[in-house]
């Protein structure tokens, strides 16, 4: 049965709402944390989860979604990939008129209501407060900056959107200068290897700008193979507030972090409760996140969920 279903879904029973979830991958820290949380929120509220890894292909996305239709599921959820190519599919879903609720990254439409709401971080924002942090550190320095990048799946909201923030803000000052920018697939190999050839090609590196954690853990283990010290020689920033990036910012690797909050379950079971009861939802809600530095790191770590 498609949606505008009665059930309310309390203790899973035979009426609970069943909802297709089709997730990125397995690709960081962020995600597992994420993950964790949508299944934990689920069976909290009772609500069947059918959960599906995509390993980070938009076809396996695709397919998951046409597979969640076909078995009828009240409600579909989806984190995707990248940006564009979903069109045939989301038009699919809302003429099997089963209600789609977005989470974590954004899709690139001119279609209008094809999903009903759009849950996540502004990933623009973000790169802005990366952005800010460097402006202010290096305010007394008149030598040029050089910053490498390492960027998130190519095509994805958060790439997208993280280098876009970051751009704006330090383009307003001639001393910065990103000097080389890659794919690192949001991976710690990605942002190792990457890192690596970064190094290999460039003498004078003074920043990394990791769109997220995981690449920057990957990245500092180039820089110290190198016979660097990141957090001295090399400034890093990155985006998520893992753990182990918490942990790098106590031993003075990491120098800043930027807040990026995968515990969206809660919100996300929420969400799927009143659209499949027909309620009105908001088109976008943003979760509210922090910026972390290296003192602020040790008094942190213990409280960090994720
Ligand atoms: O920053 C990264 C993950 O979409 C916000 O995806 C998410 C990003 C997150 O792989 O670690």
């Amino acid at each position: 049965s498609g949606g505008g279903g009665e059930s309310q879904g309390q203790g899973g029973g035979d009426d609970a709402i069943v909802m297709g979830f089709s997730q990125v991958g397995a690709e960081s820290g962020w995600r597992t944390a994420n993950t964790e949380s949508i299944k934990q929120a689920a069976q909290d509220a009772g609500i069947e989860l059918k959960f599906s890894d995509a390993q980070q292909q938009q076809e396996n996305q695709i397919q998951a979604i046409r597979n969640f239709i076909q078995q009828g599921v009240d409600v579909i959820a989806f984190s995707p990939v990248v940006e564009s190519g979903w069109d045939t599919v989301l038009a699919e879903a809302k003429s099997a008129g089963i209600p789609v609720v977005l989470t974590d990254r954004a899709v690139d439409t001119d279609q209008e209501d094809v999903y009903e709401t759009f849950l996540g971080s502004d990933f623009v924002e973000e790169g802005r407060k990366a952005g800010r942090w460097l402006v202010e550190e290096y305010a007394d320095s008149d030598d040029g900056v050089d910053i490498v990048e390492l960027q998130g799946t190519t095509g994805s909201a958060p790439a997208v959107d993280r280098k876009e923030g970051f751009t704006e803000i330090i383009s307003e000052h001639d001393t910065f200068e990103i000097v080389a920018s890659q794919d690192g697939d949001f991976t710690r190999s990605g942002g190792q290897e990457v890192m690596q050839a970064f190094l290999s090609s460039h003498d004078e590196i003074d920043v990394l700008y990791a769109h997220n954690d995981d690449m920057a853990l990957g990245a500092i283990e180039s820089i110290e193979s190198a016979g660097l010290e990141p957090g001295e020689d090399i400034t890093v920033i990155s985006i998520d507030g893992i753990k182990d990036a918490f942990q790098a910012m106590a031993d003075g690797k990491i120098n800043l972090v930027v807040e990026c909050n995968p515990l969206i379950g809660p919100q996300l079971m929420d969400l799927v409760e009143k659209v499949h009861a027909g309620e009105d939802v908001e088109e976008r809600i943003k979760v509210e996140e922090d910026v972390y530095t290296q003192d602020e790191a040790e008094e942190a770590l213990p409280n960090r969920k994720y």
